[in-house]
């Protein structure tokens, strides 16, 4: 089986089974997953599989909108213009790493620290998570506070040196560099500050980890997959 036509589903069962047994029979749902359309190796895409679970959304930069909202003191509608220009610039060159074992090296990013996004609308008290969402319609992400509050975990407006494309969820996407790739959503749209990320993402409703750090969830014990 090519781990690239099947996409994370099939992939993550190949993986547990050889891993840990453990994570195998949490991912075995996914076995009934229509594997269609998760992935494609697209020519111009960098080394990366393209992933649109829920739909391969459009929006013009001119329409992009990047709402703020919940446990904040002074929620914030962002425009392309604030992102690229307003806010403070963070440029980033780390790999990306999906859980099936595909990684890209040293892509460079560009875009606003989530930890500058958060002090311009102020969080208050009893906040202890993100929520993100999708213009998709419908693929969530959640982060605890202190992980969206790292360095390495950006709002991306700038991916392989150049716009984010829309296949690879511009014009906005979030990038967390220390975890699996299923954490950077993209097509980002609304962050929510709330009390509690439960329940949680779209892929950890499938079985994969809440905390996806590269090499050590899911089962890894590795630092050297892909
Ligand atoms: N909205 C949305 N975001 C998503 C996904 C998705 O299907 N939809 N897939 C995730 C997974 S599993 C990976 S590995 C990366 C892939 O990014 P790429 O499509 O730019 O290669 O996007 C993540 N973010
Ligand atoms: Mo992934």
């Amino acid at each position: 089986m090519v781990l690239g036509l099947f996409g994370l589903g099939a992939a993550g069962i190949l993986v547990g089974k050889k891993v840990q047994s453990g994570v195998a029979s949490v991912l075995e749902p996914i076995t009934s997953r229509d594997p269609t359309g998760v992935s494609q190796l697209i020519p111009g895409s960098g080394g990366f599989r393209i992933y649109a679970e829920l739909g391969s959304p459009s929006r013009t930069d001119a329409a992009y909108t990047l709402k703020v909202d919940g446990l904040v003191e002074r929620p914030a509608t962002y425009r392309l213009d604030d992102l690229r220009r307003r806010l403070p610039q963070t440029k980033l060159t780390k790999d990306f790493q999906c859980v099936t074992g595909w990684r890209v090296p040293a892509v460079k990013w560009q875009g606003v620290k989530l930890s500058d996004v958060l002090a311009d609308v102020g969080v208050k008290p009893g906040a202890q998570a993100l929520r993100f969402f999708s213009f998709d319609g419908g693929y969530t992400e959640t982060l605890t506070m202190d992980q969206a509050r790292r360095p390495d975990v950006i709002v991306a407006h700038q991916m392989l040196g150049r716009p984010v494309t829309q296949q690879h969820g511009g014009p906005v996407r979030l990038y967390v560099a220390p975890m699996y790739g299923y954490k950077s959503a993209k097509w980002l749209e609304r962050i929510e500050v709330v009390a509690s990320a439960d329940p949680a993402g779209y892929w950890e409703g499938l079985g994969y980890d809440v905390d996806a750090w590269v090499g050590r969830s899911n089962g890894r014990t590795d630092q050297g997959i892909g």
